[in-house]
């Protein structure tokens, strides 16, 4: 019998066929990171009944703590990856330090996950979207022991697989490996992400740009420049283009990644570096738009082959449609 519902699983595993000497652990700490994803969305979706059940961080009824939705996206994601056996260790946009994974089953793991359990924070009171974003790598370090700061701190360029999910009108896992980008939607019904979105790419040209324009009095003269450039009026090149943010990382760069356009947090005079974080944002986001056909970069390099020095590194990005972002970096530099 055929049915056209092909579930995550299904389709992480069949990926997997593609390589004879696969071993699936791969495709089975997606499934982890997948169900994490699930059940920080039930508790994104009664994020709007804190006027009546109690606000996230303060005391409930039974006199019990109620944590911040960062916090319990965070633990849900470490305690799911703890438990799975294809985690070596985690790092977190939430933690000061990486966590090592330190049972039996966890030394001998081969990977490692990077992630921002709840990007966008700050929009879950006005119900806009938000997203988790995660990032896997091979380790360096031998197997058979705990990982060390070497096993986070890698090029994005040697990423295996990262994704994001996006908790919006319909929660949605996206995910790139180098065979391309694929999304999921979650049926709620059957409490599957299905296959919704095959082999995602990202137009050449979009007619959209996206950053927060209140902070210009901080831009450098080149940013100012390439804004006037996308406002200016210039029918037969298609501009002005429209200019939309939501201030959520994931959304913005979902949008981007299906309607085309350039999404940009530049370094200002006050942050030289911007504010969107290497590890947790940049890299997964870069590497998922390149395998989708579009481009990422600080302005100076490629985003993925930036080397990270430490776990929090900022960096400045201009990411998007090809010709969109080669625009915006023939600004800057
Ligand atoms: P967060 O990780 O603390 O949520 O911050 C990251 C978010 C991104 O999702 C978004 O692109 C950016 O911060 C918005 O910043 P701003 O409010 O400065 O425009
Ligand atoms: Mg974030």
């Amino acid at each position: 019998m055929s049915r056209k519902l092909v579930t995550l699983d299904d389709f992480t595993i069949d990926q997997t066929r593609q390589f004879p000497k696969a071993t699936g652990q791969l495709s089975s700490l997606l499934r982890d990171i997948g169900l994490a994803c699930k059940i920080i969305n039930k508790q994104v979706n009664k994020a709007g009944l804190v006027d009546i059940i109690g606000q996230f961080g303060a005391t409930n009824i039974q006199g019990e703590e109620q944590m911040k939705l960062d916090v319990y996206a965070d633990e849900t994601l470490i305690n799911v990856l703890k438990r799975s056996e294809d985690c070596a260790g985690i790092a977190s946009e939430e933690n000061d330090d990486f966590v090592a994974f330190d049972d039996e089953y966890s030394v001998n793991s081969k990977y490692v996950v990077l992630f921002d359990p709840l990007d966008g924070s700050s929009n879950i009171d006005v119900n806009a979207p938000i997203g988790t974003i995660f990032a896997i790598y091979k380790r360096v370090t031998p197997v058979g022991q705990a990982v060390t700061a070497e096993d986070f701190l890698q090029e994005g360029s040697r990423l295996m697989a990262a994704g994001y999910v996006i908790y919006g009108s319909s929660t949605m896992m996206v995910y790139a490996t180098r065979l391309g980008v694929n999304g999921f939607t979650l049926e709620p019904s059957i409490g599957e992400f299905c296959l919704s979105h095959p082999n995602m790419q990202v137009k050449e040209n979009g007619k959209i740009y996206s950053l927060n324009q209140g902070n210009t009095c901080k831009f450098e003269a080149a940013t100012t420049q390439f804004l006037d450039y996308c406002m200016e009026d210039n029918k037969d090149e298609g501009r002005p283009y429209s200019h939309r943010y939501i201030g959520s990382m994931v959304a913005d760069l979902h949008r981007t990644l299906i309607k085309g356009g350039i999404f940009l947090y530049p370094a200002d005079k006050k942050n030289a570096n911007g504010k969107l974080r290497l590890l947790y944002e940049c890299n997964p986001m870069a590497f998922i738009i390149e395998a989708a056909g579009g481009m990422a970069s600080t302005g100076k390099e490629r985003v993925l082959d930036v080397t990270p020095t430490e776990l929090h590194q900022r960096v400045p990005i201009y990411i998007g449609s090809k010709n969109m972002v080669q625009k915006a970096i023939s600004y800057i530099s």
